[in-house]
């Protein structure tokens, strides 16, 4: 018989979580592992799951186990093996009677939601639970939620693929290769306009992007705004921000952790800083990452920064550093 796997996932009425969801049961995923969903929302919306939940079954999945909807986040972490962290306030709708509109205010709002995600999760997802926060501001949810779990056997993710993605799409353009042709893609620091995509390290058909670019203007000017800015650049063409994208980055994200990673490839995800690359431990940040034989988890540490991409994720660390200043309160 397949072995099962327990799969949460908040935000469960959003427009990403519709396109992620069927496709952890579709049998590729978890390869031929039974999935069972716990699908978490709001008091408000809760009862909207129901007809997701007819959908999955009228799609009829091979893989689907049971599926449970709930707006009790507790009850849906128990034995959980996979956290997918979507759900969160946006900016723009009011909250409380109050427009959300400054950093600071989403930053304190989501934090309080994920303090008590992360209390249940230390409490009772599994010993060996992964979780990947995708809802903003990604890198300090997920830096608040692994405070609050307050258990190391967890690994506590922030989600940096969409970006890695975009940039891969962008070099493939400008290189004529194939997206598949692109690895090693790496995005240091915060999932925000400050982000750092590394196009020195990159390999491109196997060379470092750093010879086959060679057009420093490109990458200033171009290359790395345009990935900075591109979830305002769909926002500003679609109307609404990335949906089908973030879901297929979650995807690649748990596929990742799932499967040992090809030697001389890694891939992007932000987690707790041990340190390496000179990063002060504990914050939330960006890196290239390796998923061993027995399925740990890894920083890559042998990438070589020059002083423009040093200097350039220098600005990322500082805000990440800011944000954890933001929210210190909810640190206790
Ligand atoms: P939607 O507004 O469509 O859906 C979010 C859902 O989360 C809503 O249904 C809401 O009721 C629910 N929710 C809010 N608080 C919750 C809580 N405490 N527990 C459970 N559910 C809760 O947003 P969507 O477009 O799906 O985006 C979700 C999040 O992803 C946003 O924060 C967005 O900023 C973030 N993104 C992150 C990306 C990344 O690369 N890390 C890229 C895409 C996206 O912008």
């Amino acid at each position: 018989m397949s072995k099962s796997i327990k799969v949460v996932v908040t935000g469960a009425a959003g427009q990403i979580a519709y396109s992620l969801i069927p496709r952890l049961v579709d049998g590729k995923t978890f390869g031929d592992k039974i999935v069972n969903l716990a699908l978490v929302e709001i008091p408000q919306v809760v009862d909207k799951l129901e007809g997701l939940v007819m959908e999955l079954e009228d799609s009829y999945f091979p893989n689907m186990g049971e599926v449970t909807y709930t707006d009790n986040f507790e009850e849906a972490s128990k034995d959980a093996d996979w956290f997918l962290l979507v759900g969160s306030i946006p900016r723009g709708i009011v909250y409380n009677g109050k427009k959300i509109e400054e950093r600071s205010d989403l930053l304190s709002i989501n934090g309080g939601i994920f303090v008590d995600q992360g209390i249940a999760i230390g409490r009772y997802g599994k010993k060996n639970a992964k979780i990947l926060v995708v809802g903003n501001p990604a890198n300090t949810n997920a830096f608040i939620g692994k405070h609050a779990a307050n258990n190391d056997s967890q690994l506590w993710m922030a989600m940096t693929m969409l970006d890695a993605n975009r940039a891969k799409s962008i070099l493939a353009k400008k290189t004529n290769n194939n997206v598949s042709d692109i690895k090693n893609m790496i995005i240091w620091g915060n999932h925000s306009p400050t982000m750092y995509p590394d196009s020195e390290n990159v390999q491109i058909l196997g060379e470092l992007g750093s010879s086959v670019i060679n057009d420093i203007n490109w990458v200033e000017s171009d290359f790395i705004p345009k990935v900075q800015q591109r979830g305002k650049a769909v926002i500003d063409a679609r109307g609404a921000s990335s949906a089908t994208s973030a879901a297929k980055a979650a995807i690649d994200t748990v596929i990742a952790c799932e499967n040992p990673t090809d030697p001389g490839d890694c891939f992007s995800a932000a987690i707790a800083s041990d340190g390496s690359y000179d990063v002060p431990k504990g914050i939330i940040c960006g890196y290239p990452l390796m998923t061993l034989e027995d399925g740990s988890i890894e920083i890559k540490r042998d990438i070589s920064l020059s002083e423009f991409a040093k200097n350039k994720f220098q600005i990322s660390i500082d805000e990440l550093l800011s944000e954890r200043e933001a929210v210190k309160h909810l640190m206790q």
